[in-house]
């Protein structure tokens, strides 16, 4: 016998995934799967590791699908355990005192680490825990780490929720090494939504966001399951649960001389891709790609022109999972023989050439260092722009000299191209 245990967290419920139409955008949907998945698959505890609310002020939004998935939980037998995060420190209390959730157990209210045991046929495990109270937290929760809390008889999963690694977050600054001399066996993490396994002793997860909500969460998502057999090692594995999936994918376009030859690469390129992680894709719905066209060619001018037409393609692969491209940008350099050679000359070309090449060195340029600190500088002032000012933290540009350096290398490569077209072309 052995308990099993189904984990997630940063569901964000109220919000929907990006760049696609359908009931199955809203992260409803990804409750009602793991619900169904819960009551299918006979797993005994589900853990929600923060970020099950979307925001604060959502109880409306949240109130009727939560209530619902922990009443159908509550009728299965199955308990839940969870940590309440940054988004949802206040709504998530509200709701579970609303209705009938006794067998839902928030852990670590009013920022204090609880240990609750939880126990099947005779095998007992427990669970420890720490919840947000308030928004912004920026003392780490194992400050306050109390091993003492622990029965040493028992193993012990941790839930929290923070930000590993960066000490000066708002959001739960979490130090890796403090979880090493915990006596937990496994800790599951919410905050980052990409599923990562950190440390293998003791087992430390980012579990991910169950469903994929924007072209940032490249790659699989969906909840981990776990199971605890009586003197054995953990098993983990991740189970494919979001409907949406991102993709980015680099589609090389040298050789590249009309139109329909970009259709075709693309077309060819993108079946290919899907189908290499066919396994992946059963409960896929919607599978998105962001395309970045590279590779040598000069006809940087027409290949932007042609691929405008591409965000229109659509595809079904035999999974039923229908393809898509949110977007397409080219990274494309032009067809110089040698870059070096050209970048000796005073002329235009041969100082596009030699920035290009100091970008790709990574080499210390006079040229290069005045439009990085003038790129900054231009995009700092868009980001103060009153227009912008009411978009959230995350879409505002990054202005670090690693993105200054790609975005100048894209254009000098898209100048270099169209002076070699003139210089070829005369006319
Ligand atoms: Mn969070």
């Amino acid at each position: 016998m052995s308990i099993k245990i189904l984990a997630t967290a940063d569901l964000h419920l109220g919000k929907q995934s990006s760049d696609v139409m359908g009931d199955y955008a809203s992260t409803k949907f990804t409750l009602n799967k793991i619900t169904n998945y819960c009551i299918d698959k006979s797993v005994d505890v589900l853990l929600l590791c923060g970020d099950i609310v979307d925001y604060d002020n959502r109880f409306f939004e949240a109130y009727g699908p939560l209530q619902e998935a922990f009443d159908r939980l509550g009728k299965d037998g199955i308990e839940v355990y969870l940590v309440a995060g940054n988004h949802d420190y206040g709504v998530l209390p509200q709701i579970i005192k609303t209705g009938n959730n006794k067998h839902i157990h928030l852990l670590g209210s009013d920022e204090k680490w609880e240990v609750r045991e939880f126990t099947k046929n005779g095998q007992t495990i427990q669970f420890v825990g720490w919840s947000f109270s308030k928004r912004f937290v920026e003392e780490s929760a194992m400050l306050s780490w109390d091993s003492s809390l622990l029965d040493p008889n028992y193993q012990t999963i941790g839930i929290l929720h923070g930000d590993v690694g960066a000490s000066n977050s708002r959001y739960g600054p979490i130090n890796l090494d403090d979880l090493r001399h915990t006596d937990v066996s496994l800790w599951l993490l919410g905050h980052i939504h990409k599923p990562e396994l950190l440390i293998e002793q003791p087992t430390v997860w980012y579990t991910g966001s169950p469903q994929a909500l924007s072209a940032k969460e490249a790659g699989m998502h969906g909840p981990l399951l776990i199971t605890i057999a009586p003197n054995q090692p953990l098993k983990i594995e991740q189970i494919g649960m979001s409907p949406v999936r991102y993709e980015n994918i680099s589609i090389d376009v040298t050789g590249v001389v009309s139109e329909e030859d970009l259709r075709n690469r693309v077309i060819s390129d993108l079946k290919e891709n899907a189908e290499l992680m066919l396994t992946e894709l059963e409960e896929v719905l919607s599978l998105v790609y962001h395309i970045t066209l590279v590779g040598k060619n000069s006809r940087q001018r027409e290949i932007e022109s042609w691929k405008r037409t591409i965000v229109e393609h659509t595809a079904r692969l035999e999974t039923g999972t229908a393809i898509s491209v949110r977007r397409v940008e080219a990274q494309i350099s032009p067809e110089v023989t040698n870059l070096k050679q050209l970048a000796q000359q005073s002329s235009p070309a041969g100082i596009l050439a030699n920035t290009i090449l100091a970008i790709e060195e990574d080499r210390d340029d006079p040229f290069l260092n005045e439009l990085i600190k003038e790129w900054i500088s231009k995009i700092e002032t868009a980001n103060r722009a009153g227009v912008y000012s009411s978009l959230p933290q995350e879409s505002v540009l990054e202005t670090t000299s690693d993105v200054a350096r790609s975005a100048i290398k894209d254009e000098c490569n898209r100048l270099l191209g169209e002076l070699m077209n003139q210089i070829s072309n005369p006319n």
